[in-house]
């Protein structure tokens, strides 16, 4: 499906942004580079216009997101709940960046439902709940920070180096670094007008690749050493964690990303899934190659969902339980993999 927004869409958008208006920009817990990234151009954007703006985020982004133009602006719920309440009752518009169901904020994801303000939502995940005035949804793009230039582009906006930084970095965590298959011409155009614009796409990259804490380097050996088991006749591997083990290494929030893209490397293999054991329940983030779906596996069997290639669920069970569960499972699931 090409990658287009509606021009009609644009022009509601703008008519609902006439005048200053005081607006919360909110997106999804754990926040990722693009959640920070698109957050952030929007931001930005919205504060050169006038509006009065503000931005949260459910709880703390990785330090290497940092460096973003405004970051230190965004607000963590998980901190600063009182205040965050206040600006969601006050609020003419709240945008929902990156995420399309308020479960995703976490436990002031139904406060969104109820207060007053036009709800805008701006996201790639595939089906979105239905609560919001205006619906960008787009799953055919790469990143939320794609539409947000497509956006911007609709409104003609001026993308300054800061918003280029910032949505450089969500397109480029949100596509592994340009090879996704949602990684498309488009996609390409835009990187090079964000080139253009001021972003240098090598020291973004040393900025959110090459800043790994030591421990986290040795958690990922650990990782691979230890914990990784490979069912080669079945074309998946599974790494699990314990949280004796998250604290041995000192875990912070990130350290976890991308590992089990590290198992996807492995010749023949075609499906991974990440366990690690957290307060209260198991997580579990899965990821594969070409036509092979985790949406379902995650969506049916762990209570998550995602997208084709990259999913996310979670278990009540224990932690070597969920994993049998999934080893179990997969046989019936991979057996039309040729990897
Ligand atoms: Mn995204």
């Amino acid at each position: 499906m090409e990658k287009k927004i509606e021009q009609n869409k644009i022009e509601e958008l703008k008519a609902m942004l006439s005048g200053s208006k005081k607006i919360l920009i909110t997106s999804h817990a754990r926040p990722d580079g693009d959640a920070v990234g698109s957050s952030l151009a929007w931001y930005s954007y919205l504060k050169n216009e006038g509006h009065n703006v503000s931005a949260v985020v459910p709880d703390a982004f990785p330090d290497f997101f940092n460096w973003m133009e405004s970051s230190a602006d965004i607000l963590k719920a998980d901190a600063e709940g009182t205040k965050v309440q206040q600006l969601m009752v006050e609020a003419d518009i709240i945008f929902c960046l990156d995420y399309n169901d308020p479960v995703r904020f976490g436990s002031l994801g139904n406060k969104i439902l109820s207060v007053n303000a036009k709800k805008v939502l701006i996201d790639h995940h595939l089906n979105p709940v239905e609560f919001s005035d205006i619906e960008f949804s787009y799953p055919q793009y790469a990143a939320t920070a794609e539409i947000i230039f497509d956006i911007l582009t609709g409104l003609n906006a001026k993308v300054s180096k800061g918003m280029a930084e910032a949505m450089y970095t969500g397109i480029m965590t949100d596509t592994g670094s340009f090879r996704f298959p949602s990684t498309t011409a488009h996609t390409h155009n835009i990187i090079s007008s964000l080139i253009s614009a001021g972003a240098i796409h090598n020291e973004i990259y040393d900025l959110v690749y090459d800043n790994y804490s030591l421990d986290r380097m040795k958690f990922v050996g650990h990782c691979l050493l230890n914990k990784l088991e490979v069912f080669a006749e079945h074309h998946f591997a599974v790494i699990k964690v314990d949280k004796d083990e998250l604290a041995q290494f000192n875990h912070q929030p990130g350290d976890s990303e991308g590992i089990v893209n590290e198992a996807l490397a492995i010749k023949g293999v075609s499906v991974a899934a990440l366990f690690t054991e957290r307060e209260n329940m198991i997580r579990i983030s899965f990821r594969s190659k070409g036509n092979f779906s985790v949406k379902e596996i995650a969506q049916e069997h762990f209570g998550g969902g995602g997208h084709q290639n990259a999913a996310g669920g979670k278990s009540t069970d224990t932690l070597e339980k969920a994993v049998q569960k999934f080893i179990e499972l997969m046989p019936q699931y991979s057996k039309n993999i040729n990897a």
